[in-house]
């Protein structure tokens, strides 16, 4: 028998980390059941989520008797364990795309902040923010867009020949402003309506499993 996998998540279905990791699952067309768990109430901070995940963050993988949490190293385990060309690929195939989509995923979790704190994903997923960005909020979204142009040519629906889940990450990053109503040029726009409507995230904001 397949060992189980069980994917904990927020109970608000907000955190982009967690969407991130469930996109992946997705996309690798793998079984799993959902755990939330209620942030508002501390129940990541309970000795049993804490034990299991060592750091108590949202989201963490159980795989048989392995758990793990950070949602870049939940994916490469994916990546490892569940292999192309039976489980479709997270990643490009080569080593300088493949080091490109990780250096996409590791800045979109290490910078941006006064993006991420103005434009929260409830922005997406509840309801869009009435206050305009800050000075820094703009800066931040200047060099988002900038970054993402750059990388995408006009009318680009992937960053590479096929999708990879840097595009969900970035199309998440870009849709704070996209779904918030901020100006974004219309190709980057066409870019994240593209991602958005992937199977993987639609089954995220319909929230099953
Ligand atoms: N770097 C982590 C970030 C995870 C994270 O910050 N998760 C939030 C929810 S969006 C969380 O667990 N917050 C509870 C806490 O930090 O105590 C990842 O990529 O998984």
């Amino acid at each position: 028998m397949e060992d189980q996998i069980i994917l904990y998540i927020d109970s608000n279905y907000v955190s982009p980390y967690a969407m991130w990791a469930f996109v992946a699952l997705k996309e690798k067309r793998l079984a799993f059941a959902l755990k939330t768990v209620d942030l508002a109430a501390k129940q990541h901070r309970e000795a049993g989520y804490e034990r299991l995940t060592l750091t108590g963050k949202v989201p963490a993988l159980v795989h048989g008797d392995f758990a793990l949490a950070e949602s870049s190293a939940i994916i490469e385990y994916l990546e490892d364990v569940f292999p192309a060309p039976a489980h479709p690929p997270l990643y490009p195939a080569g080593a300088q795309q493949r080091a490109r989509a990780r250096q996409i995923q590791a800045w979109l979790r290490s910078d941006l902040t006064a993006l991420r704190e103005e434009r929260p994903t409830t922005v997406i997923f509840r309801e869009p923010s009435p206050k305009p960005l800050s000075e820094a909020g703009r800066a931040a979204a200047n060099k988002l867009v900038h970054v993402a142009a750059s990388l995408l040519g006009e009318d680009a629906v992937n960053l590479f020949d096929d999708w990879c889940i840097a595009d969900t990450e970035l199309a998440l990053t870009l849709n704070r402003l996209v779904a918030n109503g901020d100006p974004v040029p219309e190709s980057l726009r066409h870019y994240v309506q593209t991602q958005w409507a992937r199977p993987s995230v639609q089954s995220w904001q319909r929230r099953e499993a």
